[in-house]
């Protein structure tokens, strides 16, 4: 139960649909539950970390041991990667956006009885050495999981390149049961081992070993076909020209210490945005916009 309730909090809760709890760690979340799915939001990040169909399995992984605690990612669920993708010299892997809390800035309940709710990364010193921006994230829970990263670059006059992606982590029933399609034809950076420039031949990717991969100028839908859970997982986005696959197979996962051994069996990353080669400039005063929409249904 929430100790102590903001005003926003205070005016915006709907028994029974939306309630503010302190989640793990004592973070601040949100929990959504709709007559057709429920969610879980944590300010801090603005990180959803559970969504799930009524009748259906969570649609996303979270990681047993992922850690709960400011200024530290959690493992699992849809970090919000910004400003930049992976390492940078000298700050931290992929990004503030995911180790600041976020300030919940609107609850909108839908005729269709879904709910969206508005989050704007708050200023930060790290967000300094960039030209000024906002960046809002809008997440509206129905039968699917709909999310929209919107980057604006308020300077008057410099232009804002940036990184942005949905790191989505998909829970999966058994890896080794797992296709990925949607990628054939496009070429991609192979992070395992060096970042080699690939185009991808396969019509369903199947994944037996650690898989690190930007795929550029990659538009499309991609699906996860789950044939152990029976599930089909559609990944839609705009706005985004990159799609990046992951899973650290054995040896990664040994290395990560909020990552339990065999939790590589249980997920796949497959993350929406704009990186490397597809980064994006903005010009002073215009906006980006990230879409993604996540639904599952039965597969065929
Ligand atoms: O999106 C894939 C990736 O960039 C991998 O290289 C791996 O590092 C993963 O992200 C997780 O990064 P994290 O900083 O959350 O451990």
């Amino acid at each position: 139960m929430k100790t102590r309730k903001t005003d926003l909090e205070s005016q915006c809760e709907i028994p029974g649909c939306v309630t503010f709890q302190d989640g793990r760690g004592d973070l601040p979340t949100v929990e959504v539950n709709t007559a057709r799915s429920t969610a879980e939001i944590f300010l801090h990040g603005a990180h959803v970390t559970h969504f799930q169909k009524k009748g259906e399995p969570p649609l996303l992984f979270l990681s047993r041991v992922s850690r709960f605690a400011e200024e530290q990612p959690i493992r699992g669920g849809i970090p919000v990667i910004l400003p930049w993708f992976g390492p940078r010299e000298g700050m931290t892997m992929h990004g503030f956006a995911r180790l600041k809390a976020w300030d919940l800035k609107e609850i909108r309940p839908l005729p269709d009885g879904s709910v969206s709710l508005r989050f704007r990364l708050p200023d930060c010193p790290e967000a300094s050495s960039f030209p000024p921006f906002t960046a809002d994230y809008v997440v509206t829970v129905s039968d699917t999981l709909s999310l929209q990263l919107v980057v604006t670059n308020n300077s008057p006059d410099a232009e804002f390149t940036f990184e942005n992606c949905l790191h989505t982590y998909f829970a999966v029933a058994d890896i080794s049961a797992v296709s990925i399609v949607g990628l054939k034809g496009a070429s991609y950076l192979d992070k395992v081992p060096d970042f080699a420039r690939r185009t991808e031949t396969n019509e369903a990717i199947q994944i037996s070993s650690e898989v690190d991969r930007v795929y550029v100028d990659s538009t499309g839908p991609v699906e996860i076909l789950d044939s152990r859970l029976g599930r089909k997982i559609r990944v839609e986005k705009e706005g985004s020209a990159s799609t990046v696959v992951w899973n650290p197979w054995i040896a990664k996962a040994q290395q990560l210490p909020d990552f339990s051994d065999d939790e590589y069996q249980q997920m796949v990353c497959v993350e929406s945005g704009n990186v490397g080669p597809n980064k994006i400039t903005l010009p002073p005063g215009s906006s980006s916009t990230l879409s993604v929409e996540l639904s599952s249904t039965p597969l065929a």
